[in-house]
């Protein structure tokens, strides 16, 4: 660590390097030098995102084009080039490394602890999707091929189902059935992609309230972080991850499916932050956004049944069925806000107005 520390031209002497923030991908470290400049140093992870060179050069892309255009340089992640120039150090072990300038007198909410935390979280992502509506999304990587390709998350399922590798598809038919009944409604948004429909913006694709930092004393949201995951996508899948995660009722592993629903309220909240802070999205957009927040929601839940079948390879589990309340909880979910949908309609039209 200290070796990569020294290719990057830092200000001052490195005083302290400790272990920062609640990530769950990369190992990040807040480094301090003894002019009291701060650093976020990390680690990158390589078995999640193999292709590091394409992944940087997105992030590189991605930073500079934001921080030429923010108000303000708190709004904006800024990279550290190396002493050669490049946006990232591999060391001779093979690890990769890279340095943010430090966002100071942030904060990283874990979970939403006022509705107005919220509304600046969607505020951020909103903002972060209007600027980005002028970069060639075209030219960035995909980072994770396919991520939002919901049908082929559905073969995938099919493939998993026909394996059975673990024998457990007996016992989740119901689930099974359950997802294919609604695989077309589930496969429009790529249809609408695929046809044109619906333009490809530059996307997050992790878009949790965690990955938003917000200033400590006035409680506004400063910048969007954790750029691993940008790829070309939809508005709605952005959109339609944040309604997933944030405006359900209950924990994505809740036991107790009958507490999984939909907070119409929340999900006024974040359209109103989302559509105050984008004002570029085009008319189908807006109409597709709660497509989206159904699709990211079934989606998911697709993958939590996929990766069960499987034998949980891709998402860590802390006990044997996890991951099958969590592919249950999302199809609860899903299932309450197709059930909102012409009133989910009517709020995203509304805010759009305003
Ligand atoms: P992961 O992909 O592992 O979630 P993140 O890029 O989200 O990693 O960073 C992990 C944590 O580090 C964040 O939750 C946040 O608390 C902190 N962090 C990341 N970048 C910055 C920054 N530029 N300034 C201040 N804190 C940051
Ligand atoms: C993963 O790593 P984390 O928890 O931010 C996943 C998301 C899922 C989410 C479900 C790269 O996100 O797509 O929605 O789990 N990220 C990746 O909890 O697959
Ligand atoms: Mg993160």
């Amino acid at each position: 660590m200290k070796e990569a520390l020294q290719q990057f031209p830092l200000k001052g002497s490195v005083t302290v390097c400790e272990p920062y923030g609640s990530g769950h991908i990369n190992d990040t470290y807040r480094v301090e030098t003894d002019e009291g400049v701060q650093y976020i140093l990390q680690r990158i992870n390589r078995h999640v995102f193999p292709d590091v060179k394409g992944l940087m050069s997105n992030i590189a892309a991605v930073t500079a084009f934001l921080g030429a255009r923010v108000s303000h340089p708190r709004e904006a992640m800024a990279l550290v080039y190396t002493n050669a120039g490049a946006p990232y150090y591999e060391d001779p072990a093979g690890d990769c490394w890279r340095v943010y300038d430090f966002v100071t007198d942030s904060v990283c909410l874990q979970k939403i602890e006022r509705p107005s935390d919220f509304y600046e979280c969607a505020f951020a992502f909103g903002r972060f999707q209007g600027i980005m509506a002028q970069f060639p999304a075209e030219t960035l990587c995909e980072t994770i091929p396919n991520f939002h390709n919901t049908p082929d998350r559905y073969e995938k399922l099919r493939r998993a189902v026909s394996a059975d590798s673990m024998g457990r598809a007996d016992g989740v038919r119901e689930e099974i059935e359950f997802a294919l009944s609604l695989e077309q409604e589930a496969g429009k948004l790529q249809a609408l992609r695929m046809s044109g429909a619906l333009p490809t913006r530059v996307t997050h694709n992790d878009t949790k309230i965690n990955n938003v930092l917000m200033d400590q004393q006035s409680g506004k949201a400063l910048c969007v972080i954790d750029l691993d995951t940008v790829m070309p996508g939809l508005a709605a899948y952005d959109f339609g991850d944040s309604i997933r995660f944030g405006a359900a009722t209950a924990a994505e592993d809740e036991e107790d499916l009958s507490r999984m629903r939909l907070d119409v309220d929340l999900f006024e909240i974040y359209s109103r932050g989302y559509l105050d802070a984008c004002d570029n999205l085009t008319a189908t957009e807006i109409e597709t956004l709660p497509l989206g927040a159904f699709t990211m929601t079934l989606e998911c839940g697709v993958r939590f049944l996929t990766d069960y079948l499987e034998g949980d390879h891709y998402f860590k589990i802390k006990r044997e069925d996890h991951n099958l309340i969590r592919c249950q909880t999302q199809f609860a979910l899903a299932a309450d806000i197709r059930r909102h949908m012409p009133r989910l309609n009517q709020i995203v039209l509304d805010c759009a107005k305003k």
